[in-house]
């Protein structure tokens, strides 16, 4: 096992309520077993403002007891990983670490490709693009009209309080038929219902978690007060989450993201309650690097992956990526890798240059 922070620089910074990145800390991990090897990715953010997990936390924790704890480790399948560290609460983003490169070291040994290992009944997706905030709506609208003419086939807009209403209807205004939502990053509380029933009238796609992190309950209250779909994001770390939210009423469309529910396993679980009640869902991102979209791309190409996921272009986000080849759409639509495991290759000269630090462990 091999565990290395790579830092790279992101294009352009991006923006939502809780904060901004302007480069990210990545732990990449690589494993080894006699079937072969596996690369895979930590989404934590570098401050916790999205969860509470940062590379800080996750390289603690799997350094210090998830990799020490299956080490040299025998295994019947890829979830199989996750049983000797049931009792580790939390940290999903850690965890999902090692998961998800489970997944791929099995469909390495099977010469499968991690979609089809997954599931997966799609070679190609449709995608989105997430558009930070900008300091002026001019900027914004720029950015819109070069991401609708590139060809995604949802735009995000991310808002907060004071950075709302007014600069949306702008953009709603010069593209009227574009596909639109908005994410909130947890930045409103019910008092702020009257603002939200204007938004209601945009016609957006969904809007993204507008209330707290932790919170289910208000948000049924506040999806009842709305026509828009509620996605919720931030609030769903598990499938157990997801039967509480669609029970209550919280939400109408799930965000999937593999690291924050812990994994893979958990990702799929959520997608078949989802595809049973007639939820659909889509995956979501972290800006990851090449490395963790293979993963996102293969989740994806399950069937109730029904709307464009936060899975955009390598050169969105970087300058040079850590694998080739680099993601590219068509029309909107990513390719999904189809060689064997993650389906890329790790650039390894370009992940050794940004690797500030190196942990490694043989059983
Ligand atoms: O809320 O979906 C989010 C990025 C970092 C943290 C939270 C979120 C996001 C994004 C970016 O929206 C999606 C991407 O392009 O990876
Ligand atoms: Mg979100």
């Amino acid at each position: 096992m091999e565990l290395r922070e790579v830092h790279l620089r992101l294009k352009e910074r991006f923006e939502i309520s809780t904060g901004g990145w302007d480069e990210r800390r990545i732990l990449l991990l690589r494993m080894e077993s006699e079937d072969g090897e596996a690369w895979s990715e930590c989404v934590a953010a570098e401050a916790p403002n999205y969860s509470y997990e940062t590379p800080e936390t996750a390289w603690h924790i799997l350094t210090d007891f998830v990799l020490p704890g299956i080490l040299g480790m025998d295994f019947d399948g890829p979830e199989g990983v996750l049983e000797p560290l049931s009792w580790i609460r939390g940290h999903p983003m850690a965890l999902a670490t090692v998961e998800m490169g489970a997944w791929a070291l099995e469909a390495t040994a099977r010469n499968v490709s991690l979609s089809a290992l997954l599931g997966g009944e799609r070679t190609s997706v449709p995608v989105g693009v997430s558009v930070g905030l900008k300091p002026t709506d001019e900027e914004l609208l720029l950015e819109v009209e070069r991401r609708l003419e590139e060809g995604y086939k949802k735009i995000k807009l991310k808002i907060k309080p004071g950075r709302d209403l007014e600069m949306v209807r702008k953009v709603r205004d010069r593209f009227p038929d574009a596909p639109l939502m908005a994410d909130a990053n947890s930045s409103y509380t019910l008092q702020d219902t009257s603002s939200l029933e204007e938004l209601d009238t945009l016609g957006l796609m969904m809007i993204e978690q507008p209330l707290a992190f932790d919170d289910l309950r208000e948000h049924a209250l506040l999806q009842a007060r709305l026509d828009t779909p509620i996605c919720l994001d931030e609030s769903i770390r598990s499938a157990g989450d997801t039967e509480l939210a669609l029970a209550l009423g919280s939400g109408r469309i799930i965000n999937v993201k593999p690291g924050r529910v812990g994994g893979l396993g958990s990702s799929k679980r959520i997608h078949d309650l989802c595809a049973r009640e007639g939820v659909p869902v889509w995956c979501g991102g972290m800006l990851e690097s090449g490395v963790g979209r293979a993963y996102n791309l293969a989740l994806a190409s399950l069937p109730n992956f029904t709307m464009p996921g936060d899975i955009s272009e390598s050169r969105r986000y970087w300058d040079e990526d850590l694998v080739e080849p680099e993601f590219e759409m068509d029309r909107g639509m990513m390719p999904v890798p189809q060689a064997p495991g993650i389906g890329v290759g790790i650039r390894m000269e370009r992940v050794e240059r940004l690797t500030q630090r190196l942990w490694v462990k043989s059983a």
